[in-house]
């Protein structure tokens, strides 16, 4: 089975390039898609030099979940790599790591924890305090058609996938990657806008875990299960 990898991408000129190369030369995966969400940098640009990768070009700006929906129906592989654009210092050891465990079929999602020590790790993985929210991850195409179309949305879609999978049965596990570092969003927009994205963005996540794990069991009515079309150049 192929895999495919995804970067939803929005601004991310700095180290798209790296995560890119690390992906293409990785022999495990055998397509990259980038979907530019709107970037107003030189990410699709700098896509685009890159032989064998198809960039898809949002015209506008419609979140992280949007985008990776679209790359998935771009996708021509069942095994589906979700990968952040900001990620440094990527190597073939990581990429295996996330990759395998789904290719071996010991697991139906693998989401790539980062470490943050023995404790936090424990508390984090085992103990289970705080949702695993990570956006690098590994899935059968199955894993991410359980979740309803209206939560592929920002950054609701992990929290979803998480919620949608073990409702379907489907296995998860989670892989602890070492070294593997990301720019945060302070440094990538300043530290005004930064905190105010972060904010944005667990005031999203923490009302979808309230919804999904309080609300939905006594919700009158379902909201629509339609998302509307995309626009988008791709270059391939
Ligand atoms: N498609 C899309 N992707 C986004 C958007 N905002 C962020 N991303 C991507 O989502 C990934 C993670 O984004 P970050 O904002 O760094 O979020 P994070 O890594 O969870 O949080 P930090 O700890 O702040 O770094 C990167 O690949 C971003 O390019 C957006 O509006 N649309
Ligand atoms: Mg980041």
């Amino acid at each position: 089975m192929g895999v495919t990898a995804i970067i939803a991408a929005y601004n991310e000129e700095n180290t798209i390039a790296d995560v890119i190369t690390a992906l293409i030369r990785n022999p495990l995966i055998s397509e990259v898609i980038v979907v530019s969400d709107g970037s107003t940098d030189r990410t699709v640009e700098i896509s685009r030099t890159f032989d064998g990768v198809r960039t898809i070009a949002l015209r506008e700006n419609r979140g992280k979940g949007y985008a990776m929906r679209v790359g998935v129906e771009n996708a021509s592989h069942d095994i589906l790599f979700f990968v952040d654009g900001d990620m440094y210092n990527v190597t073939d050891a990581h990429l295996d790591a996330l990759i395998t465990p789904v290719l071996r079929d010991e697991c139906d999602m693998n989401i790539g924890v980062r470490n943050r020590g023995r404790v936090l790790n424990f508390l984090h993985l085992q103990m289970q305090c705080g949702p695993v929210l990570s956006g690098i991850r590994v899935m059968r195409r199955e894993v991410w058609e359980t979740v309803p179309a209206q939560y592929m949305e920002r950054f609701k879609i992990e929290a979803a996938l998480n919620c949608f999978c073990s409702r379907a049965g489907f296995r998860q596990q989670h892989t602890v990657i070492h070294n593997l570092d990301h720019v945060l969003k302070e440094s990538k927009r300043g530290l005004m806008d930064g905190l105010v994205a972060r904010w944005d963005m667990t005031s999203e996540v923490f009302l979808l875990l309230f919804e999904l794990h309080v609300f939905e069991t006594w919700r009158w009515a379902a909201p629509p299960d339609e998302l509307p079309e995309a626009e988008y150049d791709l270059f391939e």
